[in-house]
């Protein structure tokens, strides 16, 4: 109630509060904001207890966790001078050249992001995370960035972790003030699925930088430079981070009938120097670049331009280290990997295997291997509390060079067949993915465009249509909304256009149009949006909450209501925040710099008619009930 909730007002106990408070903070009299933050996480334990984490489909009791152990540093020494502090004293222009300058190979660590994004659908939580960040960052200070935000963590985090996106951001920051950190932006999709308003595009990169952002992995979904201008140019102009603009990677570059060939590949590297670009990357997000390939495409982009260059792939097939190596001879300055236990398959090369694999070579990455090789446990163990997310998949595949399916996908179509019943026909799914990759006119294929591909793929195979019944009955067939929107424009132009014929069959009397999606959105009031949107949440909802809330309105509106009921649950272990406890486990939580709550669970009594449970907890010594609705 009213006087609890003034109690726990952190100005109230903090001793700040006077008359003119009560009057100032009316949203205390509506508000569970400021209940006990105790209280708070056993609502959530309650509930995970009846109910089970929505996440979670099956509980395997036969996994055995074990408790992950952080390797060891120097808690009270200083962090040694890092790739941020190069930045911080040349500017994004004089680390380009830094890059540029240096013999050794770079590497980016893509275990904070893409790599639990391709291999556990995007779970891994922050705390998981931050128990490692300082004593990396303090024990591998020559990393040269770690990406780490971006892609799909921004909603994930939101819609099933109960995490403040931007919290990770600025805690990850804080922990590892000698790394750069790097993020994955979808260019004028920014993180989200669709284009957004200029202004919303700029605003979020601005305040990504200021807090704590450096390095913006810049692409756009069909290779559009059209479309990255406005973030390469905010990036550029409005903050001192780095503009890293993608091509991605698609077909076979030594394909001689491919329309992507080098030609391609340099005309566009060109293209995105001009636009101000400081590195750029290779996005190879289904790992289709070949080694073969590798020499041949690295060579022609030197010529082309003077950028630093950075290669970026997944191992789906297997092969990606001997790709890194052939690249690597041929001159690229900086590639991603994965830790050992987290990469392979559809995330990244292994960190661990190539730095070791490179000891004594002239380009030497120079990384204790021994003390890293630690981190991998660590990992490992931390791995198996993600289980449920594991997409089962066991080796590499050479099929990824037919179907070109991006390595984040690839480990999500199975279960999004599953779920509509085509598990038995998912061979089926593969083979219309590369069928409507070719009937698209050979599409580049990454989010958005690659859900658009995978959308008509399932929705081929569930009508048993082939390209040719397409072709023969679509004016009479009602296609996926999202195929729909592709060939308006809705994600932009590709190169050479969409196919004319096809375009006719699918938007029937819609007309397409060619300007940039973004053009036709109303900009974004800020000051008067901003106003309404707290007046609609609460005062203490930030300008990063309001930015959340532009780019996904009922997603964050789900996740501010969790919040006022759960709190910061991203403090409770893993273990207890997926699985719940079992009866008389125990569990601490940090609540709080230094603050510490002990919880244990009791019991769970049996539904009452009205099928409410009590849930008892002992919470440091005393025992609470939580009421829980029992939704089985
Ligand atoms: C994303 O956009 O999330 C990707 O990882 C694309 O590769
Ligand atoms: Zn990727």
């Amino acid at each position: 109630g009213f006087l609890e909730n003034v109690l726990n007002h952190e100005t109230f106990y903090t001793g700040k509060a006077t008359v003119k408070f009560i009057e100032d903070h009316p949203e205390l009299f509506k508000m569970p904001r400021y209940m006990n933050r105790a209280t708070k996480i056993l609502n959530y334990l309650g509930e995970v207890a009846v109910n089970g984490n929505p996440s979670v489909k099956k509980i395997d009791p036969s996994v055995k966790l074990r408790t992950p152990k952080v390797p060891e540093f120097d808690r009270l020494g200083e962090f040694p001078a890092g790739t941020k502090q190069i930045l911080e004293k040349e500017g994004p222009d004089g680390l380009a050249k830094w890059v540029k300058d240096q013999k050794q190979i770079l590497l980016t660590d893509t275990t904070w992001r893409d790599a639990h994004q391709s291999l556990l659908a995007t779970r891994m939580r922050s705390l998981d995370m931050l128990k490692v960040a300082e004593g990396f960052a303090k024990n591998h200070p020559n990393v040269f960035s770690w990406e780490m935000w971006g892609g799909a963590t921004f909603d994930v985090s939101m819609r099933f972790l109960n995490e403040n996106p931007w919290d990770r951001l600025k805690k990850m920051r804080a922990a590892a003030p000698n790394t750069l950190m790097q993020m994955l932006f979808r260019g004028s999709n920014g993180v989200g699925y669709k284009a957004y308003p200029d202004n919303l595009i700029e605003r979020f990169i601005e305040k990504s930088a200021e807090n704590g952002m450096d390095v913006f992995r810049i692409f756009d979904s069909l290779n559009w430079v059209e479309a990255m201008k406005v973030s390469i140019r905010t990036v550029r102009e409005r903050t001192n981070s780095v503009a890293e603009a993608c091509i991605c990677y698609t077909g076979d570059v030594l394909d001689k009938n491919s329309k992507y060939n080098l030609q391609y590949y340099m005309d566009m590297a060109k293209a995105l120097e001009d636009e101000g670009a400081h590195m750029l990357c290779i996005k190879d997000m289904a790992g289709l670049l070949k080694p073969l390939a590798a020499t041949e495409l690295i060579g022609a982009l030197k010529d082309a331009t003077d950028l630093p260059i950075h290669l970026h792939t997944h191992d789906t097939s297997s092969m990606q280290a001997t790709t890194y190596f052939k690249a690597i001879e041929a001159g690229v300055d900086i590639v991603d990997v994965a830790i050992a236990s987290m990469s392979g398959l559809t995330a990244q090369p292994n960190f661990n295997s190539l730095a070791a694999a490179l000891q004594g070579h002239e380009r030497d990455p120079k990384i204790d291997v021994h003390n890293l090789n630690k981190y991998s446990t660590y990992w490992e163990d931390v791995r198996e509390y993600y289980y449920p997310f594991e997409s089962g998949l066991k080796a590499g595949t050479a099929e990824v060079y037919d179907h070109e399916i991006p390595g984040g996908q690839y480990s999500n179509l199975r279960p999004q067949a599953a779920a509509l019943g085509l598990e038995h026909k998912f061979e089926e799914v593969k083979r219309n993915y590369a069928l409507v990759n070719q009937m698209f006119g050979e599409i580049v294929k990454v989010t958005p465009s690659s859900k658009v591909v995978g959308d008509m793929a399932i929705f081929m195979t569930s009508n048993n249509l082939t390209p040719q019944d397409i072709m023969e009955r679509g004016h009479s067939l009602s296609f996926p909304e999202s195929v729909i929107s592709l060939f308006k424009g809705d994600l932009g132009q590709m190169p050479g256009g969409f196919p004319q014929e096809l375009s006719k069959i699918i938007l029937k009397d819609k007309k397409p149009y060619t300007e940039r999606p973004n053009a036709h959105l109303e900009s974004v009031d800020f000051e008067k949006e901003f106003e309404e949107f707290q007046k609609e949440f609460d005062v203490y909802c930030d300008e990063l909450d309001f930015l959340s809330y532009k780019l996904y309105p009922k997603v964050f509106k789900d996740f501010y209501n969790s919040w006022l009921k759960y709190g910061a649950i991203w403090q409770l272990p893993t273990k207890a925040f997926f699985f719940a406890l079992k009866q008389n486990e125990e569990v601490f939580v940090e609540i709080g710099k230094g603050k510490h709550i002990i919880i244990k669970m009791l019991y769970i009594a049996d539904a009452d008619e009205s099928g409410m449970r009590k849930v008892y907890f002992e919470l440091n010594g005393q025992t609470r009930v939580i009421d829980v609705r029992d939704q089985n």
